[in-house]
């Protein structure tokens, strides 16, 4: 990491307001370096990321779809008449030069406005839930007219479904920490469901499922709330704001918010599917989202739910297997735990599956 200095200077090429005086590690994602940075009154004033370059190879992209998605969210909330707007809708800064981006030679970095008296949870209750569902709703619909092309594949495949597993098939076939052995009964769990778990691929060949602008990380701790009020002001984390299939927004609210334990729980009973959060954030989510699902998506949205943990077991167990090359890990066998943690709340959503579908009914 930087030194507080060298920190100081990276701030320093941005349009920041105020005598700027610390930048502290914040949040706890598995990809980008987040820090809050506090000026001489203790206050916190804006959020700096070193984006991962090795992940986000295009940053020039990357950045240009969060200021389309930023700008168009900002220009729904006017219309709407709503005060407020700053805390809102993320506001990114240029630097002195007008980028939307700082590149010091090595590392790629940005900054944002941190939102003042806001919290995120890694954990939710059904109320916060279904205020989660209404905000990644509603967050869809302001985007759903952007013009088709208008934002890039920021990480190309992201949720393809086909496409993940072919990386863990090469992941397989090449074994390149030696760990397969101890791995293969999730390998063969994995291929049981293979085919079952590309069916979005196989509508949208067949003119059946269409795609849309996606958040594409619903995670329970990428929404901003009112620390007051407990209301939702903002969706944050818009690296992956790119058009794909809408089960993506609903599945990975439903793996991080509906699991009873942690994504990387070691104590794997604790991890289980909650219904009430599941049909509190289905709730929510269709109140803001129904005008534009097809009955195909309101049927399959359990699926989603399915599909995605389905997903994260795959991604974890790839990485696992490739020697731990992809996400930040904080033990050795980290990915291994976040993987058996991951099929276990698979298995607990596919005990639910009747019980989740009958609950769409009231939609279809
Ligand atoms: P990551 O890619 O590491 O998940 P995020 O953009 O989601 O990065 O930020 C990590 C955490 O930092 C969030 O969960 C949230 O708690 C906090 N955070 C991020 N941006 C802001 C902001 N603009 N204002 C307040 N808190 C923020
Ligand atoms: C990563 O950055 P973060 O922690 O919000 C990952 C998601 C995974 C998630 C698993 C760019 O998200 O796709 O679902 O970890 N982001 C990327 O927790 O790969
Ligand atoms: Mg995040």
């Amino acid at each position: 990491m930087k030194t507080k200095e060298q920190l100081m200077q990276i701030l320093d090429q941005f349009q920041t307001e105020g005598n700027l005086v610390s930048a502290e590690p914040f949040g706890n994602g598995h990809i980008n370096d987040t820090l809050k940075v506090t000026d001489d009154k203790g206050e916190i004033k804006y959020v700096l990321q070193r984006i991962n370059h090795n992940i986000f190879t295009n940053v020039e992209m990357l950045q240009n779809n969060i200021h389309i998605v930023t700008s168009q969210i900002r220009k729904k909330l006017e219309e709407r008449g709503e005060t407020d707007i700053d805390r809102k809708v993320l506001n990114f800064l240029p630097t002195k030069e007008g980028k939307r981006y700082y590149f010091d030679g090595d590392s790629y970095w940005r900054v944002c406005l941190f939102i003042p008296n806001s919290k995120s949870y890694e954990e939710v209750t059904p109320e916060l839930s279904y205020e989660a569902g209404k905000a990644f709703g509603d967050f869809q619909s302001m985007l759903a007219d952007l013009p088709e092309g208008a934002l890039g594949e920021t990480i190309p495949n992201f949720h393809n479904m086909e496409f993940r597993l072919e990386q863990f098939h090469d992941a397989v076939k090449a074994n390149p920490a030696g760990r397969l052995e101890e791995v293969k009964d999730l390998v063969e769990e994995i291929e049981k469901r293979a085919k079952a778990m590309c069916i979005q691929e196989d509508l949208y060949r067949a003119g059946k499922l269409k795609k849309r602008t996606n958040h594409c990380d619903t995670k329970v701790n990428n929404i901003m709330f009112d620390a007051n009020t407990q209301k939702v002001l903002c969706v944050i984390d818009l690296d992956t704001v790119m058009p794909g299939f809408v089960l993506s927004d609903i599945g990975d609210f439903i793996r991080t918010g509906a699991n009873t334990g942690a994504e990387d729980d070691e104590n794997l009973e604790n991890v289980n599917v909650n219904m009430d959060i599941f049909k509190a954030y289905t709730r929510g989510y269709m109140e803001t989202a129904k005008s534009f699902l097809s009955p195909t998506e309101i049927q399959m949205l359990p699926y989603g739910g399915r599909l995605l943990t389905y997903m994260q077991t795959v991604r974890f167990l790839t990485d696992y297997i490739n020697g731990d090359t992809y996400y930040k890990i904080h033990s050795p066998k980290h990915n291994l735990q976040r993987t058996k943690a991951q099929f276990k709340l698979l298995q607990s959503l596919e005990e639910h599956a009747a019980e989740m579908d009958g609950f769409m009914k009231e939609w279809l």
